[in-house]
């Protein structure tokens, strides 16, 4: 038997709907409320779109199948195809552009392919451990700075072999101020009526000024190395220009390609740069998981040089990533659409001109699967046994994230070279946890400092 899907009133607002329920600089925080408020399924009329909000297990993992539902690209993501277009991650689903890249890119993105980019990626993580090592122990490391840098840096130079400088430079690199910008303006878009967006001529200009710089600095990597081609190279940019798509036999184009390298930048920096931060945070609130996870770089990494082969062996650091993807993700929800008309739990109606979000903060804690304890930091829990569909953070389905391996890697790494080398305490030990939102969330204002450690040098 059908039910109606409960619904906040909408009837303060006039034409507005809900829109006026979603705080513009934070919608997910407000959805966050209205689910405790409405419950594990709950639909907002938004003016220019539906959305059926699911907030739980039950509900979440029937839509997780891409034979009855699939990627909807709509909000903020909608509003960043100016600039990225039909690259993976704003891809229609019917695009064919998807299809090819997602061929091309799989195998370097693939367990093998990532272990070849582990000398670049120690090669930016050892700048920050430099940094810090130099700037000494009073100096205050705002986490989501450095780590930024970190994720630029690193992506910058697996993806086409270029260096950001982030460590060097007093600022970040104008691109980094661009895309910040760009991401913060197409959060903002989505939450505002058409109209409103059409009034508001600066924004868009100075949007579209900031997606010509970041198109420029790309279009101009892809065309110097086109003009003097550097075979010995293991880059990104190699792999897009010189392999074939297996299935069309084409490669990709050089709009496209560029699209890609703006794509990586995006998603590459800012999702591996918060969890780190979020990571820090939940290692210094449970003092006694920082020392567990100290231990076991002690005991595998020892006191010599990083390997390859030492980061499927850290497996305590590997869970508390893990266990922080859980509590503190950086993309918090992720939209689907069903393909036709369905009753979603037998019971709710859907179509697919509404949007479906997956509510990952209600996923990762609801407490059929995860016990009443969902709401503590428990990296153990990560061995246990799970529902793989109870944990999400990386998306769903074949529009799941390409990058998992290579950030996971990359924050081992991280991890691993930090703890090696430091004891590390927040800078103010009263800190709690605030939260930053622009197309992800990542922890506003925490400090560490860090100091080397006794018999370390
Ligand atoms: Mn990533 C898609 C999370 C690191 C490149 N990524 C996604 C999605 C999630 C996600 C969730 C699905 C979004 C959606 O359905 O709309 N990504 C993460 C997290 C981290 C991460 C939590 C790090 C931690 N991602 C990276 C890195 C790269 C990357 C690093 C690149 C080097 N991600 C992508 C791309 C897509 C994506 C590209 C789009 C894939 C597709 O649709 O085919």
């Amino acid at each position: 038997e059908e039910l109606p899907i409960p619904q906040p009133p909408t009837h303060l607002y006039g034409y507005l709907g809900n829109l006026p329920d979603l705080d513009p600089a934070f919608a997910l925080r407000s959805i966050w409320r209205l689910a405790d408020l409405y419950g594990p399924i709950f639909k907002l009329d938004l003016v220019k779109r539906q959305s059926v909000v699911l907030s739980n297990y039950e509900l979440i993992k029937e839509v997780l199948s891409d034979d009855r539902f699939e990627k909807n690209v709509t909000g903020a993501l909608q509003e960043l195809r100016p600039l990225i277009k039909d690259a993976l991650f704003s891809a229609y689903p019917h695009e064919p552009n998807w299809h090819k890249a997602h061929r091309t890119l799989m195998p370097v993105f693939g367990p093998l392919g990532v272990r070849k980019m582990f000398p670049e990626q120690l090669d930016i993580a050892s700048q920050m451990i430099l940094r810090w090592d130099r700037l000494g122990p009073d100096n205050i490391i705002d986490t989501a700075d450095d780590f930024t840098r970190l994720a630029f840096d690193t992506i910058g130079i697996c993806a086409f072999n270029y260096r950001f400088n982030n460590f060097y430079a007093e600022h970040m690199h104008k691109f980094a101020t661009q895309m910040s910008e760009s991401l913060l303006e197409a959060g903002k878009r989505a939450g505002r009526t058409g109209i409103e967006n059409n009034l508001r001529i600066w924004s868009a200009q100075h949007l579209q000024e900031n997606i010509d710089a970041m198109h420029k600095l790309c279009d101009d990597l892809v065309a110097e190395r086109m003009a003097n081609p550097r075979p010995e190279i293991n880059d990104l940019l190699n792999t897009m220009l010189n392999v074939a798509d297996p299935v069309t036999g084409e490669k990709l184009d050089v709009e496209n390609i560029r699209n890609q390298m703006v794509t990586f930048l995006i998603a590459g920096h800012e999702t591996t740069s918060g969890t780190l931060a979020y990571l820090f945070y939940n290692l210094l609130k449970n003092p006694e998981t920082l020392q567990k996870a100290q231990q076991e770089v002690d005991q595998v990494v020892g006191d010599g040089p990083i390997e390859v082969k030492h980061m499927s062996q850290l497996k305590y650091v590997d869970a508390a990533i893990k266990e922080t993807l859980r509590m503190n993700g950086p993309i918090p929800a992720v939209q689907r659409r069903a393909k036709q008309e369905t009753l979603l739990g037998g019971k709710y109606k859907v179509t697919p001109d509404m949007g479906i979000m997956i509510n990952l903060k209600g996923l990762h804690n609801d407490p059929t699967v995860w016990g009443d304890d969902a709401g503590i930091f428990r990296p153990e829990r990560m061995y246990d046994g799970f529902p793989t569909d109870a944990w999400r953070p990386f998306g769903v389905g074949m529009r799941s994230c390409i990058g998992r391996a290579f950030a996971e890697q990359e924050m081992i790494l991280n991890v691993a070279l930090i703890l090696q080398r430091f004891q590390v305490e927040m800078a103010d030990p009263s800190y709690e946890l605030a939260i930053k939102s622009t197309l992800t969330t990542k922890p506003d204002g925490f400090s560490i400092k860090v100091r080397r450690r006794t018999g370390k040098d």
